[in-house]
């Protein structure tokens, strides 16, 4: 397959004014008529006209009237060309499309016999031929003609202009958008589906139209996403002075979707699973994503779409300014510096847990990749979480009002253009006054980088040292790296656990509790004044920067921070290390054959954090959750899975005998009677209360399995409901009248079903002949994501102890289904097979078998170039 290199970027070489599109719809035989006025750009030495076009039969041609036959262009691969052409053009297009046979949920498909578009990154192509990328920006006017009785609801980007019947049962809609817009944000839905609406008024008195569009049956789940939007608006005109821009905003959930939602320009698509909830089918997990997402794509509407990419190696330009601004949002929205500390620790765990991970592989990418085989393989945690991280950095480094100073003059600047992540940046400089020249370096430049501090306190002189030392490891094509730009908050905390007014060499921060030292050089020391005691650092505070940071704390200096920080994040952070260190010589010592022991200290540090009411309930889970087995086996020279299992199981069966009474206190202090609300308190009692219920559960006596018998039974939400279940199902006790009764219970319910199949693929009494025995269901179908997602991935991703076997059956099982999806769905098979990433930190035999199973794909004919792209460069 062929690699595309940014630095080969060239501009396009016409540009389109406007598209007309017409579309007849027929889920086997779409007709797409399409009228498109083109002028030459003068900044292009080419006067050809490129068109892309995938899985399409050209029906028609015409160029300023004129047919054109097959010689007067060509057609090759997935381009036709047209060589010098006129100056100004107007092309007509006529092509088909089937959309009932598109299974790869890109371009037009059909799902649940509805019609539904994708075309982010590059699925507009699959509709018509047309310059399709995202530099190309132009004016739509969609018209949609269908079966009236199949197909109410017709819907495209922008106004209803006009409706209306056409004889013989078919009606028309059409549609257009006064902005303009790259291809990948062109959307239609013709579907039978019904909406929540609501007439909304912005801050400036002007009166909107929002709509949230789901299939019949589903509209008592639609409240907590109309909320979330309506929130959404309000955050940012308030945050960020940005008004929504058009008079109808959209929602449309859709059960067949390859990722979480789709920013097309006010006409959002979404994945069900980020639209429907009520208290009876949705966790709490479930409606914080849904908040999460609603405001993600809206927030694109600016940070995308009025200001769009130049180029999709630019894509965290918009991904990960947009990750920043939700992750702002959720956390506002919950509004205590606590809550706002529970989502940060969470945005550090998802860091920690897959994009450092990521950096450290055969995947690894800077945030700005430098060339790619298949675009559709780098929306990952790197262009998405790394990328907000960064974005997260310049506030840090400029303070909340310099970023919106940045904000503001990045869209003076950059209003309705296609640019560069160089432009936000150059951005942020310019309205503030700073050179951000090295911090270009984030962009540029894969890996996780090291800090290293080392600290030497003065009694005498009454200073205290941090020296910071930075280094990154090598990655694929960037053996050197140059020192980044990295924001380092540090606190320092006296004896008594407070913080110490701080006073440095830099003059403009004296007395504060944490300030942000500026890391530049590969190495640097900082030196604070007027220090009476020895203190203890508290460095990185609020995960400053996207790092790994070395400091040699003692377990005095941990159980110091892990009591009294004032920064939760590492207060968290200092409860991780304890804990870390530990499963590590666990993790040996079961590799070993010696004896497991857990001390004292440990465990009361944990039982204290445990009871401490003055922390919120949110905070005490999340301190108390142990790192998971991937963060381990990321510590790890050679990954034994069995062993970190093993050691992780013991901590948490030595913990639960240990913190028994206390645990049921706190079960049963943390109830949530009365109706539910998902707000963040209750969410996090619940949260508390479910972790205390999974530890009264490792090793249960009849008591604690009839509390949790009695929490399923009678729970009055899905929150409660699933934890119970799946407390019960890894006690491993008998639980196949539980699965059962639920199953029944929600059976017409997918996103329930979905969570049936994903907490037995997760349990770790599940091996893969399980799986396959659960693939046997009627209700399982590869067919559709978040089902094949649902069982698969959670046993490949969420079951490590299973997955890697010791017989390398699981391996085979995996291989065979990457194949199998790949035949349907390149973009679903592709996230699969990146589950096999880190197979050369695994021991021999593990990596034997998986490198077999790695071969097994890649030698397999007709594999997608997506696919091919990831287990080639894990086999490289
Ligand atoms: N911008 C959207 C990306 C997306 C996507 C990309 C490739 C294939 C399918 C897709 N569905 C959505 C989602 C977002 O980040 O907002
Ligand atoms: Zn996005």
């Amino acid at each position: 397959p062929q690699t595309i290199f940014r630095k080969d970027y060239l501009p396009p070489s016409y540009l389109v004014d406007t598209v007309e599109l017409g579309f007849d719809l027929d889920p086997a035989r779409t007709i797409v008529a399409s009228r498109v006025t083109l002028r030459h750009n003068p900044a292009s030495k080419s006067r050809d006209i490129v068109l892309h076009g995938e899985a399409l039969e050209l029906v028609q041609l015409r160029l300023n009237g004129k047919t054109l036959r097959p010689g007067q262009y060509e057609l090759s691969g997935s381009t036709l060309t047209i060589r010098k052409a006129p100056l100004a053009v107007v092309l007509e297009i006529e092509t088909l499309t089937a959309p009932v046979k598109n299974t790869t949920l890109s371009g037009l498909y059909v799902s649940n016999g509805n019609f539904f578009t994708q075309c982010e990154a590059e699925g507009f192509r699959r509709i018509t031929y047309f310059p399709d990328r995202p530099d190309v920006m132009a004016k739509y006017t969609v018209m949609l003609r269908a079966d009236k009785a199949l197909y109410p609801v017709l819907l495209s980007n922008g106004n209803l202009i006009e409706q209306g019947e056409l004889g013989d049962g078919r009606h028309y809609a059409k549609w257009e958008d006064p902005f303009k817009k790259p291809s990948y944000l062109f959307a239609l839905v013709a579907a039978r589906l019904v909406c929540q609406e609501e007439r909304y008024t912005l801050q400036s008195g002007r009166e909107v139209l929002l709509q949230v569009w789901v299939e019949e049956g589903n509209l008592d789940k639609t409240d907590y996403a109309m909320q979330s939007l309506k929130n959404s608006i309000r955050w940012d005109e308030q945050r960020f002075g940005l008004e929504l821009d058009l008079d109808r905003f959209m929602i449309v959930a859709v059960g067949d979707f390859n990722m979480g939602a789709m920013e097309n320009k006010g006409l959002n698509i979404f994945n069900t699973k980020f639209v429907l909830a009520n208290s009876r089918v949705a966790t709490d997990i479930d409606y914080a994503g849904i908040e999460a997402v609603v405001g993600h794509e809206y927030f694109h509407n600016w940070t995308g779409n009025r200001v769009t990419c130049r180029d999709w190696f630019q894509l965290s330009l918009k991904e990960g300014l947009t990750v920043f601004r939700d992750q702002e949002f959720s956390a506002d929205m919950i509004g205590t510096d606590s809550g706002r500390a529970v989502t940060r620790i969470d945005q550090v765990r998802t860091l920690r847990q897959a994009q450092f991970p990521e950096d450290a592989g055969p995947m690894a990418h800077p945030v700005r990749p430098d060339s790619f085989v298949e675009i559709n393989n780098f929306y990952t945690v790197t262009i998405y979480e790394k990328g907000a991280e960064v974005v997260r950095m310049y506030q840090t480094l400029l303070g909340r009002d310099g970023f919106r100073k940045g904000m503001d003059l990045y869209f003076e600047r950059h209003d309705g253009q296609a640019v560069e992540c160089d432009d936000f940046r150059a951005a942020m400089a310019d309205a503030n006054g700073r050179d951000l020249g090295q911090f270009e370096r984030w962009y540029s430049q894969a890996g996780t980088p090291v800090v290293r501090a080392e600290t030497n306190y003065d009694a005498i002189a009454r200073t205290f040292d941090i020296t910071l030392r930075q280094h990154c490891p090598a990655s694929a094509g960037q053996e050197h790296k140059l020192p980044f730009h990295i924001p380092v908050a540090v606190g320092l905390l006296g004896a008594d656990g407070r913080d110490l007014a701080l006073s440095t060499d830099a003059k403009d921060r004296q007395g504060q509790a944490t300030v942000v030292l500026e890391l530049t050089g590969e190495e640097q020391t900082f030196r604070f004044h007027d220090i009476a005691e020895r203190p203890t650092p508290s460095i990185l505070r609020d995960f400053s920067a996207p790092v790994v940071l070395e400091y040699d704390y003692t377990d005095a200096e941990l159980l110091h921070l892990f009591s009294h920080d004032s920064d939760p994040v590492n207060r968290w952070e200092a409860g991780q290390r304890l804990a870390m260190e530990r499963l590590l010589k666990l993790t040996t010592a079961v590799a070993t054959g010696k004896p497991l022991a857990l001390d004292a200290t440990f465990i009361a540090a944990q039982r204290a954090l445990l009871v401490d009411e003055t922390l919120d309930p949110a905070f005490r889970e999340l301190a108390l959750i142990l790192p998971s087995e991937t963060i381990i086996a990321e510590q790890m020279e050679v990954v034994e899975p069995q062993a970190i299992h093993s050691a992780r199981q013991f901590m948490r069966r030595t913990l639960a005998a240990a913190l028994k009474p206390e645990l049921l206190a706190q079960y049963h202090a943390n109830q949530t009677p009365g109706a539910y609300s998902p707000d963040a308190l209750s969410a996090g009692k619940r949260a508390l209360k479910n972790l205390a219920l999974s530890y009264l559960l490792i090793a249960p006596q009849e008591a604690e399995l009839a509390l949790a018998r009695q929490q399923f039974a009678e729970a009055g939400n899905m929150t409660d409901r699933a934890a119970a279940l799946v407390a019960l199902i890894h006690s491993g006790a008998e639980v196949g009248e539980h699965l059962h009764s639920f199953y029944q219970d929600f059976e017409h319910e997918a996103l329930v079903v979905d969570k049936w199949f994903a907490m037995q693929a997760a349990a770790p009494g599940t091996d893969v002949a399980a799986v396959r025995k659960l693939m046997e269901h009627p209700a399982f179908t590869l067919k559709n994501p978040n089902r094949a997602r649902s069982l698969i991935f959670n046993f490949t991703n969420g079951n490590p102890s299973q997955f890697h076997a010791a017989d390398g059956s699981a391996y085979e099982f995996w291989a065979e289904h990457v194949i199998k999806l790949d035949a349907l769905n390149p973009q679903v098979a592709a996230r699969l097979a990146r589950s096999m990433d880190r197979w050369r930190r695994y021991t021999p035999a593990l990596q034997a078998h998986m490198q077999r199973a790695l071969e097994r794909v890649a030698a397999h004919a007709r594999l997608s170039n997506d696919v091919l792209e990831v287990v080639s460069k894990a086999l490289a």
